[in-house]
């Protein structure tokens, strides 16, 4: 075996949406966000496991303003789960936008999770799709694990790594935000507004 024997933590590392269309150059990128990589890739040997996501999108979803005629990209729509922004077509299934960044180091994943393959409804949260009740099946495959310590990084920071954060300090894992590993959107003030949320369901932002 290599390396000294250490006991790991019961303690995950979830890396959210680290694609090529969340990073500079890609449909919907997030400024600097592939500025993170490097401190991921370092991050993944501190954790039992590893679990990465995936946006997953079918060419016809209906997040894409595109979907939507007369629509503008980062207008609101009301979709019968609430309220969703209407994005630029992103990470369509099989296309290069969809890849995961080429510098992520995927060989030490654990588990991938597709997200956000329903036609009809967005999934922002590795957990649960927006309607906050269609479950990905993450909580169980971690609870199998026995893992109850959640440590998130990825992209964007105010919206899928706080959806992500907030379901699952609601389902009881303890939970902290690595922003330093996180970078934002921040539309209308979303980064402030997520970050609040996020203290006050008690998850730490480190
Ligand atoms: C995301 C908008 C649309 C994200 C995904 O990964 O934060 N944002 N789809
Ligand atoms: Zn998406």
């Amino acid at each position: 075996m290599a390396g000294p024997d250490k006991t790991l933590p019961d303690e995950a590392l979830i890396v959210i949406d680290v694609q090529n269309d969340f990073c500079p150059g890609g449909a919907l990128a997030v400024a600097d966000g592939d500025a993170i990589l490097p401190g991921i890739n370092a991050a993944m040997a501190d954790f039992t496991a590893v679990v990465l996501t995936q946006d997953w999108h079918p060419a016809d979803h209906a997040s894409f303003a595109e979907n939507h005629p007369g629509a503008a990209p980062f207008s609101m729509t009301d979709m019968p789960y609430g309220s969703q922004v209407l994005w630029p077509r992103h990470c369509v299934q099989g296309s290069a936008g969809a890849e995961f960044h080429a510098a992520l180091d995927t060989r030490r994943a654990d588990l991938v999770i597709r997200k956000g393959f329903r036609p009809a409804i967005d999934s922002y949260s590795a957990f649960f799709e927006n309607d906050r009740s269609t479950a990905t099946g993450l909580d169980g495959y971690l609870r199998d694990r026995g893992i109850n310590r959640l440590v998130l990084a990825g992209l964007a920071t105010d919206f899928c790594v706080a959806f992500s954060a907030l379901d699952a300090a609601r389902l009881g894992y303890e939970v902290t935000v690595r922003m330093d590993l996180c970078r934002a959107i921040d539309l209308d003030g979303s980064l402030a507004t997520m970050s609040d949320q996020m203290r006050a369901a008690g998850v730490r932002l480190s």
